[in-house]
């Protein structure tokens, strides 16, 4: 990260260097222009002076032919070759001229010499000018180098970015996963949470000491009673629930033991078939699980005497087994309540 900041800072005093450069170029640049232009200026002075000395060697002047040359020349080195041919020009005229006179040749020869003077002057400067203009160039270069090398550096600085933000990316996902588990560890608790409270309540309810109404009898968390009078099944349940209670479910061991021992004569109990032949069922839905039948049931046994048998009543002799007898028949009933 302080990386990638520095590199940027680096990255913009590079552009001004560079900026600073490119505008010393472009100064060297206009300074170069302006210094050909001189050159040129001297090249058109330097070509009327020997436009002059040809005209004045050759009596019959025929000079279209120097003029195209002149006009041509544009360079450094055609400037030389230029010299060159006006020196060799002033030569030939002094050989061959008997008719000049010595003094214009002498004021000839001293502005050629000044010419040519100026135009070494020239050269000289633009040499100068070229050789800091390589030395932009070199400068430029360098900085170009400098900015590859940062630019690999950014590179390795972007590498280490995408790193960083992989590790990130994991770091994410293990804790969205250490969430969902502790999302479900928590959803157990609060499952065993439920558990330990309805536990609790039926350990509060038995740890309760029994409060049956009167003339109920009680035995653990339930509370019976034992009519005086004999029913149908049917009636005798209705009655039970008139109290708020129903016939009896016996659903274990001691409780078969207990109202075996409290009744005097054969009893209805709160199981049936009469929605399904032979399938017993307890009037609180539950199904018949432990049974105390003894040869029974035997739905009547096919003896029209006992027709169908499809309630169940609690025999009053030793052991207290059960028997299928007919709904309508007349008997005492027990009824249960959960105290
Ligand atoms: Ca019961
Ligand atoms: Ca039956
Ligand atoms: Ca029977």
């Amino acid at each position: 990260m302080f990386r990638h900041h520095d590199s940027a800072a680096e990255l913009s005093s590079i552009k001004d260097n560079l900026t600073e450069c490119l505008r010393a170029a472009e100064d060297k640049l206009t300074s170069v222009s302006e210094e050909r232009d001189l050159l040129n200026s001297s090249l058109t002075q330097l070509t009327e002076e020997m436009d002059r000395l040809q005209r004045l060697s050759k009596p019959s002047p025929s000079s279209s032919e120097s003029r195209s040359h002149g006009a041509a020349v544009v360079s450094l080195g055609l400037l030389s070759v230029f010299l060159l041919a006006g020196l060799v020009g002033l030569g030939v005229h002094h050989h061959h001229s008997a008719r000049g006179s010595a003094a214009e040749l002498s004021s000839i020869k001293d502005n050629l010499t000044e010419c040519l003077r100026a135009a070494e002057d020239k050269l000289t400067s633009v040499s100068e000018e070229r050789d800091l203009l390589n030395s932009s160039l070199t400068q430029l270069t360098e900085e170009m180098d400098r900015l590859q090398r940062l630019s690999k550096l950014n590179h390795d600085s972007a590498a280490e970015l995408s790193s960083i933000k992989d590790n990130l990316t994991e770091c994410l996902r293990a804790a969205e996963d250490k969430l969902t588990s502790v999302s479900e560890e928590r959803d157990l608790l609060n499952s065993s949470l439920t558990q330990l409270t309805e536990e609790m309540d039926r350990l509060q309810r038995l740890s309760k000491p029994k409060t049956c109404p009167a003339g109920w009898k009680t035995l653990s968390s339930s509370c019976y009673f034992l009519s005086s009078r004999s029913d149908s099944w049917e009636q005798s349940r209705e009655d039970c629930r008139d109290k708020g209670a129903d016939l009896v479910v016996i659903d274990s061991l001691e409780e078969q033991k207990f109202l075996s021992s409290i009744i005097k004569q054969r009893t209805w109990i709160g199981l049936h078939d009469r929605v399904d032949e032979g399938s017993w069922k307890w009037i609180d839905g539950t199904p018949l699980t432990q049974a105390y039948w003894d040869s029974q049931p035997d739905n009547g046994g096919g003896d029209p005497q006992w027709g169908e048998e499809d309630c169940a009543e609690l025999v009053d002799f030793a052991g207290g087994n059960w028997n299928d007898v007919r709904c309508s028949d007349l008997k005492p009933w027990i009824c249960e309540n959960l105290a």
